[in-house]
């Protein structure tokens, strides 16, 4: 059983017994067993060989049995008892936007609603206003979150289809006799939800890898198996497309299944005027009846046959991209080995996996100059956030992680929270103490528009606030982003000088595309944070960076792109002059 099969047990556990109304202590020590073991770099198995999981943070006895157990046998006795307890639907119902473990106890127990369908109807019918606790906003709120989740179920986070695809490719690569192969369609333009998973590949032996693709592990269910394509659906219900492809057709198939439609579209109107023919086998020059092959092999060919350069993936979105590539006028976007270090992160210090040398040693490997340890501040309760004794405590391991990793600076810094009046979880003179602080909005998320935007700006309004992380709270697929008058927010920061970030964890990305590009227009300063939660999150990175190169983004754009002494003026000299 994988570390977060075995979570998502623990989690489910602690959420069955909130519902049925236990003890909060209960429950939460579940939840925070499943983050602990959510966090691990290691496998619970082998932690488990090498000695005690009673050593693990936050793993109690009671909780080190049950996971036991899953290790012995793939089941939990009490989470299975809980299941039975329940209509099969619970979660589905508690992935409802609206829904907590109150309303669903109160649904299941008082209305005896038992799925997402009977919910929706009694919703509609006006039959919940009358539960306690509930009313016609909440009803309506029901209503809507339903409606959001539909629209969300559709469609796959990129993080899980990034990982799918990178799955199913290794697998091919291993044992199957493929030459070329790339991820075309939303995936290769990297867009944050994913319809299906597209493949390319040219091989002498197409029949072979289309059985060994149908036959992989993680297929459920075939849905087409043919000489040239296959069609299948992953256990996670995504589904994937395998398309073989001739040699000499290999760049034109995948310019064409890249997309993105409107893009595709856009370009062979541009074609019809040259008087030259693009399809998925090539580009064609049309000589009155005569079609003449001028190129398909490489991608490169495709643009270069209508005297374009090539277009980076990232933005074939019909957004201007084929004009400023006529115009010479593309943006020289921001590549992964731009970024010099990640200012977003939490150790073992809040609720973090990893000590602050682990995340130092790990950003070390992976290249980068310094991080920022921006661990939670006092009132984030349930993730642990640091006291100012605490966070004043912290800066002895942060000077002990420097002497002991030379080469990697190490900024002593916070992700403060942004209360309701829009002050600050930590005083003034805690703050300044600092190297670096990013600022964040984690409650009072039904807030009014203006009074979100006003709370923000004033937290932007700060000397001592170097940047917002997750600037709208979205988490994709599961909560919808905060009102917030982004124009205005994103205005606030061009003339304050405060930097936006661009979360890079794939169910945030926020800032999303379209408002990182908006903010370069407006001269903002962004910053691609991980938010790494463990080490090995850091790297993420490149998700975050995909997201930036969608709005345009160039490494001249980013705060992380710079070297720390630049970092360090920047704070000084913006302190000094709000100050
Ligand atoms: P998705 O899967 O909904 O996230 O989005 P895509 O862009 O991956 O779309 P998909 O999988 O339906 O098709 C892959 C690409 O193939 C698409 O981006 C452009 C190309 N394509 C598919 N169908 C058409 C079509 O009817 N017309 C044109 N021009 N291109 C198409
Ligand atoms: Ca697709
Ligand atoms: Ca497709
Ligand atoms: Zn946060």
């Amino acid at each position: 059983m994988k570390n977060a099969d075995i979570a998502a047990v623990l989690s489910e556990t602690g959420t069955l017994l909130e519902i049925k109304g236990e003890n909060p202590f209960k429950v939460r020590a579940y939840e925070r067993a499943a983050e602990s073991i959510r966090n691990l770099t290691q496998d619970v198995a082998e932690i488990r060989e090498a000695g005690d999981l009673r050593s693990l943070p936050s793993i109690g006895g009671g909780i080190a049995d049950k996971i036991a157990e899953l290790l012995d046998t793939g089941k939990c006795t009490h989470h299975q008892e809980l299941l039975s307890e329940f209509p099969e639907t619970v979660f589905d119902m508690l992935r409802i936007p609206g829904v907590g473990p109150k309303t669903a106890k109160t649904l299941i127990e008082r209305e005896g609603i038992a799925s997402v369908e009977q919910l929706e109807s009694a919703a509609r019918a006006g039959r919940l206003r009358e539960l306690p606790g509930m009313g016609e906003k909440t009803e309506q709120e029901i209503l809507r979150g339903i409606a959001h989740l539909r629209e969300y179920s559709k469609r796959t986070n990129l993080g899980l289809a990034w990982t799918i695809a990178e799955g199913i490719m290794e697998q091919l690569r291993e044992d199957a006799p493929v030459d070329d192969m790339e991820a075309a369609g939303s995936l290769r333009r990297m867009k944050e939800t994913i319809g299906d998973i597209d493949i390319l590949i040219t091989s002498d032996h197409p029949e072979a890898v289309m059985d060994r693709f149908v036959g992989l592990d993680l297929v459920a269910e075939i849905l087409v198996h043919g000489a040239t394509k296959s069609s299948v659906l992953t256990g996670a219900g995504v589904q994937a497309d395998l398309r073989v492809v001739p040699p000499e057709s290999f760049g034109a198939a995948l310019q064409y299944f890249t997309g993105s439609k409107e893009h595709n579209v856009r370009l062979r109107d541009l074609a019809v005027r040259k008087k030259i023919k693009l399809n998925e086998y090539g580009v064609f020059r049309v000589k009155g009846e005569r079609e003449e092959r001028v190129g398909g092999r490489l991608e490169e060919e495709m643009y270069d046959a209508l005297g374009l350069p090539l277009i980076p993936p990232e933005l074939r979105e019909d957004q201007g991209e084929i004009e400023a590539a006529r115009d010479g006028q593309l943006p020289q976007l921001i590549e992964v080995g731009d970024i010099r270090g990640d200012l977003q992160m939490h150790s073992t210090w809040s609720d973090g996996g990893s000590t602050i040398e682990e995340m130092a040693r790990a950003a070390k490997a992976l290249g980068y100059r310094y991080i920022a340890v921006t661990d939670h501040s006092p009132s984030q309760t349930v993730a642990n956030g640091l006291s100012v004794e605490r966070l004043r405590e912290r800066r002895k391991e942060i000077a002990a992680a420097r002497r002991a990793i030379p080469g990697i600076g190490i900024l002593d810094a916070t992700e403060v929270d942004i209360k309701r009046d829009g002050s600050l979880d930590y005083p003034e003179e805690v703050l300044a103490e600092l190297d670096f602080v990013v600022a964040s909005v984690h409650s009072g998320w039904k807030m009014e528009r203006a009074a979100m935007t006003e709370r923000i700006i004033k937290a932007m309004e700060n000397p001592l606030v170097d940047g917002i992380a997750h600037p709208t709270g979205r988490l994709i697929g599961q909560r919808e982003p905060f009102e917030v008058d982004m124009e205005a927010v994103l205005k606030a920061a061009a003339s304050l000088g405060v930097a936006m970030e661009i979360n890079a964890h794939p169910d945030r990305l926020d800032l999303k595309d379209v408002h990182a590009r908006r903010a370069k227009e407006l001269g903002v300063k962004l910053m691609i944070n991980t938010d790494a939660h463990a080490a090995d999150q850091l790297q993420l990175m490149h998700f975050g960076v995909a997201t930036a190169r969608r709005g345009w983004i160039e490494p001249g754009d980013v705060l992380n792109t710079l070297p720390i002494s630049r970092l360090r003026r920047r704070r000084a000299k913006s302190s000094r002059k709000r100050g």
